[in-house]
């Protein structure tokens, strides 16, 4: 998500007054100027600094963008670890994530207003002739019609937007005849068939080239659209209908925002995150401010200020006061039912949400935007970047990073609206955390999982469009910016649109809202808009003071202190709870304790069962912690079971020049051989082995004597390969993928197992990498010949030894920083052994392995699987939460209260409810990807 503009406006009713005037009126009331900073709380950042941030910025956007340049254009976007474009149909489908890639030179468009913000107008003028000259928008490729809206067309009409303001001001873009303007207009008519549905609602998907209906588009069978997909066109939609005066653009986009809006929950005026775009019935009743649904809001509020229409800011206010109402739980912000708005609708967050702080500046409602800020600051502090989605005590829930830029944006906006330097320290932090953890010799790449560090071959167009404008606005003087940025609003994707767009071509007509809507009682909305004149002059320390009782709210969170003050009370004679290691889930009585727990127990398709809690739907609060115990213990018991039998993940470090340990590759590990875990790490250089398949004795020992040998998979067994490299004098072996184009992105990893026989003759340790990450390291051969690797469990730290060898890379000091840094490709996934059948005669071993799902039916209740990646309460096992055990005990039962992940009031659901939660989580997961990118 991204936020409105430069542009910082009241929520508050507001009499008829022209947008421009509002926004600057807003400004004025808002504004902290960003070159004064407080003189107390955090400590103030002088120019120096914050210039020195700036260019640090500039630098990082040039390593993005040139990279993506040199590599990936035509491309739609950079494969940052393989250094080449994503071509969509070239590479491994991942599924709808893919429908952001038309062919058109996403990243180039989406960057183009990007450019001038950062001063950079010669490459601005450079990049649009290259849109003009290669961009082609008739491609037969199914798009996502949201996706395309906000960063192509979106990035069409920014580039437009201040083309022309670059060519009034006489020195650039002389040359500028509206052609981008063109373009848009050109697109904007490709995707209206998506709007040929009777609710007027667009369909999700369009083909580029046929459109919708034709066999050949190939799309066109939906039938349900998420809410912001549909709710997020109006400043596109507009912007080019009063560009250009042909009206229909705008027309269409307000079409579906009134569908949207009469669709409401009437009692909880709520929106649903998904919608049937034929019959407008909600398909999926879970409403937060999150994925699915983001952007609806912001384009309301956002509407009204580009556009003046009373309408959209009344529909922002009432939705608001919903939001405030039932999902804001501050610093939490929870997804409810629509129907039933009392009720959570899960027990974690999305990353997306983290763009609402950023509207609530917007909106003028300050204090709960610091206190969501802050809650989202500390996950990230404890994870480098903030995951996908994580827990209501916030752990892990999903572990993905994808460079997201909705932080950043609202950290900025909360600059602007307070003045405290703390947003600029936070700012700094996420400027060395990008440097630190994602940035890799040909751009940044995404976290494929924050936890480990491990990346994804992934570099989004809205990193570009969005992350790099907002941190360099963030540390930018007015002098730093060659225009007014409050002249402009910013589009979800961060695009720059003109406030003038107000006043021109306004000739769509507007709904007559006084008759449909009452006229709205302003007490409601009172508390909304703070005026910042009396807050922060009175009491400069304003933010800091609502932070302050948040400054533990992650770590105080973790459950463990809970439980230990429970133990206390079994020792005064209660009935001690149900213990893991007694469990029988052939027991009637044990089923209904874990029911009263608020854990359910669900049998999968293959035999194992899962376990889940909701804490909400527990009996009561001493059951509900319980049940996180009984969890916790699962896992434990899970975990040590799997331990026993399976090994973890290894890594494969890069450690020559130029990689100095900045490319890690994960790898499986083997049931035989050097045991990393209990060993140094291995160190040497590479060699392929002859045969390449490892399968007779070495032709070319000499060649593989001291070194880690590269073996390819298949045609024997994979401890035969061990023996034949290790009698050559081989130090250690890399086993790598025959099956073209594998990679652990799309493959789950396993361990490679013995050949049945006793492997004890086998010492030197052995990994397994799939084809695309051993390409990495066969390229790397081809290109530098001498490539030295670390085998071990863990990615290490750059030693000083690599420090040493580290050609001085420049004067440029972020890079320099960057380099202290680990790339890594893997996949945080349990480990499956999937032995190809030539090389897996070990079926006792795999037989035994919890991780093999044909087997798992065959354990007994008391052993069965938690698979721990799938729970929605605090069972993860990646130790985030062990020091609490100097929490005070009376977190015990005063924190049930205050803590929202507890809410004791809300009745126990039936088993099916539960169940149906559950899916509807898995759901929520698909539609992340699915519509939100
Ligand atoms: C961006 O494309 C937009 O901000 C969108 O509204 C939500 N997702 C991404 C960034 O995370």
């Amino acid at each position: 998500m991204s936020e409105a503009g430069g542009a910082l406006g009241c929520g508050s009713p507001v009499p008829q007054r022209a947008p421009w005037n509002l926004v600057a009126a807003a400004t004025a009331l808002y504004l902290v100027s960003a070159t004064s900073v407080w003189t107390a709380g955090a400590t103030p950042m002088n120019r120096e600094e914050k210039q020195k941030l700036g260019n640090q910025v500039l630098e990082m956007f040039d390593h993005a963008y040139g990279n993506y340049m040199e590599h990936a254009y035509p491309a739609d976007e950079l494969m940052p670890l393989t250094c080449r474009g994503r071509v969509r149909g070239q590479e491994p489908s991942r599924g709808d994530v893919d429908d952001a890639l038309g062919k058109f030179s996403l990243t180039l468009i989406d960057s183009l207003d990007t450019l001038v913000v950062l001063n950079k107008t010669k490459e601005f003028e450079d990049a649009v002739r290259k849109v003009l000259r290669d961009v082609n928008l008739d491609n037969d490729v199914v798009v996502s019609v949201f996706e395309t809206n906000i960063r192509v067309l979106g990035g069409l009409l920014g580039g437009h937007s201040l083309a022309i303001m670059l060519k009034e001001k006489g020195e650039y873009m002389q040359w500028y005849k509206d052609e981008l303007l063109q373009m848009a207009k050109q697109l904007g008519y490709k995707l209206l068939p998506a709007f040929n549905t009777t609710s007027g609602l667009p369909y999700p998907r369009i083909n580029l080239k046929f459109g919708i209906r034709k066999p050949e588009a190939r799309t066109g069978t939906e039938t349900d659209t998420c809410t912001a997909c549909a709710g997020t066109l109006i400043l596109e939609f507009a912007a080019l209908s009063r560009f250009t005066g042909a009206t229909i653009f705008e027309e269409y986009a307000r079409k579906a925002l009134d569908f949207l809006w009469e669709k409401r929950q009437r009692s909880s005026n709520l929106v649903g995150v998904t919608i049937n775009i034929h019959t407008g019935d909600w398909v999926r009743k879970d409403s937060g401010v999150g994925a699915g649904i983001d952007s609806y809001y912001e384009y309301l509020l956002k509407a009204y200020v580009l556009l003046g229409d009373d309408s959209f800011l009344e529909r922002f206010n009432t939705h608001y006061d919903a939001i405030m109402r039932y999902i804001s739980q501050p610093p939490l912000l929870l997804d409810v039912h629509i129907h039933k708005p009392m009720l959570n609708a899960r027990t974690w967050m999305d990353a997306l949400l983290a763009f609402f702080p950023g509207l609530q500046v917007l909106k003028g409602d300050i204090r709960p935007a610091i206190e969501t800020h802050e809650m989202l600051y500390q996950v990230i502090k404890k994870h480098n970047f903030l995951p996908e989605a994580f827990t209501t005590d916030f752990r892990v829930h999903w572990a993905q990073h994808p460079l997201r830029p909705e932080f950043a944006e609202s950290t900025y906006f909360l600059y602007k609206a307070t003045g405290d330097p703390y947003y600029l320290e936070v700012g700094k932090t996420l400027i060395e955390n990008l440097n630190k953890y994602a940035r890799v010799p040909c751009g940044f790449a995404a976290m494929k999982d924050v936890r480990t560090g491990s990346h994804e071959d992934r570099m989004d167009s809205f990193f570009l469009a969005e992350m790099f404008k907002y941190l360099y606005l963030l540390f930018a003087d007015k002098e730093d910016i060659i225009f007014d940025i409050e002249d402009y609003i910013f589009t979800t994707e961060a695009h720059l649109l003109p406030l003038w767009l107000s006043t021109t071509n306004q000739r769509v007509s507007k709904k007559n809202t006084t008759s449909e809507y009452t006229e709205l009682d302003d007490s409601n909305f009172d508390w909304t808009c703070p005026n910042t004149q009396i807050l922060f002059p009175n009491d400069p320390l304003y933010a800091q003071s609502i932070r302050e009782p948040l400054k533990n709210v992650v770590d105080k969170s973790c459950p463990r202190g809970i439980i230990r003050v429970r133990e206390e009370s079994f020792r005064s004679g209660a009935k001690p709870p149900l213990r893991a290691r007694d469990f029988m889930a052939t027991n009637p009585e044990h089923l209904e304790i874990l029911k009263k727990m608020g854990v359910s127990l669900i049998h999968l398709k293959d035999g194992r069962v899962q376990l889940v809690q909701h804490a909400i739907q527990a009996a009561s609060s001493i059951d509900a912690e319980d049940g996180l115990r009984f969890m916790q213990e699962m896992i434990e018991l899970s975990s040590q079971q799997q331990k026993e039998q399976q090994l973890p993940p290894r890594a494969v470090q890069i450690v020559s020049h130029p990689f100095f340990g900045r490319v890690v590759l994960t790898a499986g590990p083997a049931q035989f051989g050097l045991d990393l875990s209990k060993h140094k790490e291995t160190r040497g250089f590479v060699a392929s082995s002859k045969p390449y398949n490892g399968c007779s004795e070495l032709t070319n020992p000499e060649a593989v004597m001291g070194k880690i040998a590269l073996i390819q998979r298949g045609q024997c067994m994979f401890a035969e390969k061990a023996r034949n490299i290790q009698n050559a004098g081989a130090i250690g072996g890399i086993v790598i993928d025959d099956n073209e184009g594998s990679s652990s992105d799309t493959a789950p990893l396993f361990q490679m197992a013995g050949d049945g026989k006793d492997t004890d003759d086998i010492k030197i340790p052995m990994l397994f990498l799939f084809s695309k990450e051993g390409s990495i390291i066969l390229d790397a051969i081809r290109e530098y010949e001498e490539v030295e690797v670390l085998l071990s469990d863990k990615a290490k730290d750059r030693d000083p030894e690599m420090e040493n060898e580290e050609q001085p890379s420049s004067e440029n000091d972020s890079q320099n920083q960057s380099a202290e840094q680990i790339i890594s490709i893997s996949q945080a996934v349990d480990l499956v052994d999937q032995e190809a059948p030539e090389e897996s005669s070990l079926s006792s071993h795999s037989d035994s392995s919890p991780a093999d799902t044909d087997n798992a039916a065959s354990i007994s209740p008391a052993e069965q699987t938690l698979n721990p990646m799938e729970n929605q309460e605090p069972t993860s096992l990646d130790g985030e939460c062990t020091d609490l055990d100097n929490q005070p005990q009376e977190q015990s039962e005063t924190e049930e209260d205050s803590n929202p992940n507890v809410s004791w009031g809300k009745k126990v659901q039936p088993i099916d409810s539960i169940l149906a939660d559950w899916n509807e989580d898995i759901e929520a997961f698909e539609m992340m990807e699915k519509d939100e990118l």
